[in-house]
């Protein structure tokens, strides 16, 4: 007989192929028993173990959408369920992840030459060689398009470009031997990606200072690259990418897998929230599960996970099929970071207004203690609510979708 399955409602496991569910298999059995263990340690101290992605490419996690050079081949479904194990362990894990695989390999793939893709595919993917993204600069995060890190001829190396100017918010950036980092090209004026190889580097042309104390994503490394006439050769310039759509096909794969992601961290502090609400007891005894203000908090952010996993899984379905537009992404990473993060934590909203009730408070005060891990998730999910395109810009990408006028100048 069919029954009601609090830990997928709507029953989305069937709309997957068997290879997508055995892909969701591995990488629940690698996050649960391979992150898992690790995370205290990590996010207490910072501490990301660089060993994780070799151990993620061990088992074809990197990349996973690629064909060819080592990568699985699997389809944007399976990619989004290893994002969403992986971050139901924590963010910054899946962070690492993204990082690697949608935003540099995706940018080597479609965007490289048949060299480039040669060299750092098969590395990248068995996590031998970690990449970082820079895109963000000091003065500007929403708004890339001013960027102001430049490329120009080197004026001593032939046939190489000399790179000088300051990313910041970087994934990665403080460990990663490989680096794509996007600039404007002297000349032209147009944005062009640069593979900046580290062990190329001469001493002070690149810095990569990390960016440390923060309050969220600390099981993650973040930092700043910091180019001072670094020279890139002119073949590690990609050679198919001119102006932001290069940056933003990356992001657009990225942003795909936050949305599932988001989805597998709420579904995390669903299934804690469930457990100690039937353990512990208040008022004669009774478990906290019997309350009805405590089986609402958990109503509701059942139903935010079984919808928000359904429309990634639909535009994911699209993206395959050639059939999504960004605006899809931009909708289904919005709603999931939005929703997962009010249904995780306190809103700071009278509580009359309370639409979107949380976890978080179903712990009370041992949601203080980092080993419940629920304070730990609702601090990272704020995080994945403001990278790859705050709410509010994609809440105006929609918005110039819908009116057909742009509001960010
Ligand atoms: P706009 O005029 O909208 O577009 C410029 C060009 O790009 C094309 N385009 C896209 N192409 C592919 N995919 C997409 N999703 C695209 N969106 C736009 C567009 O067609 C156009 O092409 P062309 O050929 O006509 O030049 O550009 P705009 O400057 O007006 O953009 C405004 C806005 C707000 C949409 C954009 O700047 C934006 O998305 N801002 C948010 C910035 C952002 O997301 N940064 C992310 C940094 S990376 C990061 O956070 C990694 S965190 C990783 C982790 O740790 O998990
Ligand atoms: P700002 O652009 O200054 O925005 C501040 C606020 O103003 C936001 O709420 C924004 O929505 C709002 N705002 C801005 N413009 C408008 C407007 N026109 N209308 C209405 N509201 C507006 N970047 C990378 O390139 N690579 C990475 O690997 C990377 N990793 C990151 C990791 C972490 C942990 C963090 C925190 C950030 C990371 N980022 C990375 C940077 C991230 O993408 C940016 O922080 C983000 O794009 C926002 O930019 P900003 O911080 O400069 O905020």
């Amino acid at each position: 007989s069919i029954a009601f399955n609090w830990e997928d409602p709507l029953a989305a496991a069937e709309l997957y192929t068997e290879e997508e569910l055995a892909v969701q298999d591995t990488a629940r059995q690698f996050s649960q028993e391979r992150l898992l263990p690790r995370v205290l340690d990590a996010y207490r101290n910072e501490n990301y173990d660089r060993r994780i992605l070799e151990e993620m490419g061990e088992i074809g996690l990197l990349g996973a959408t690629i064909n060819g050079y080592g990568c699985a081949g699997a389809s944007t479904v399976a990619s989004g369920l290893i994002a969403k194990e992986v971050e139901r362990i924590d963010s910054g894990y899946r962070s690492a992840m993204s990082v690697q695989s949608s935003l540099v390999m995706t940018g080597i793939d479609k965007f490289g030459s048949p060299e480039q893709k040669d060299i750092f595919l098969p590395l990248l993917a068995k996590g031998k060689l970690l990449g970082c993204f820079g895109l963000t600069e000091p003065n500007h995060g929403s708004d890339p398009g001013s960027l102001e890190t430049v490329a120009k001829e080197h004026p001593l190396k032939n046939g190489y470009y000399s790179l000088s100017g300051t990313k910041t918010w970087i994934t990665n950036s403080p460990i990663a031997e490989l680096m794509m980092v996007w600039a404007r090209l002297e000349g032209t004026g147009k944005i062009r990606g640069f593979l900046i190889e580290r062990s190329q580097c001469p001493p002070g042309a690149l810095e990569t200072p990390a960016i440390k104390n923060k309050t969220a994503l600390r099981a993650s490394i973040t930092g700043m690259i910091q180019m001072d006439n670094c020279p890139v050769p002119g073949a590690n310039m990609l050679p198919d990418a001119e102006g932001l759509s290069g940056p933003f096909t990356c992001l657009s794969s990225a942003r795909l897998g936050i949305a599932f992601g988001t989805m597998g961290a709420l579904e995390d502090c669903i299934h804690r929230a469930r457990t100690y609400a039937l353990e512990r007891k208040q008022f004669k005894g009774n478990p906290l599960a019997k309350y009805q203000l405590v089986q609402k908090k958990l109503a509701d952010a059942v139903t935010v996970a079984a919808y928000g996993t359904l429309a990634a899984t639909q535009v994911a379905r699209l993206k395959d099929a050639g059939k999504a537009v960004p605006e899809m992404i931009s909708m289904t990473k919005r709603q999931n970071c939005d929703m997962a993060l009010a249904n995780a934590r306190v809103y700071d909203i009278p509580s009359v207004l309370r639409r979107n009730i949380d976890c978080v408070e179903i712990f009370g005060g041992n949601a203080t203690s980092d080993e419940y891990h629920i304070g730990r998730h609702v601090a990272n999910l704020f995080v994945t609510q403001t990278y790859e395109g705050q709410s509010d810009i994609h809440t105006l990408i929609l918005g110039r979708a819908i009116t057909g006028v742009q509001a960010f100048v």
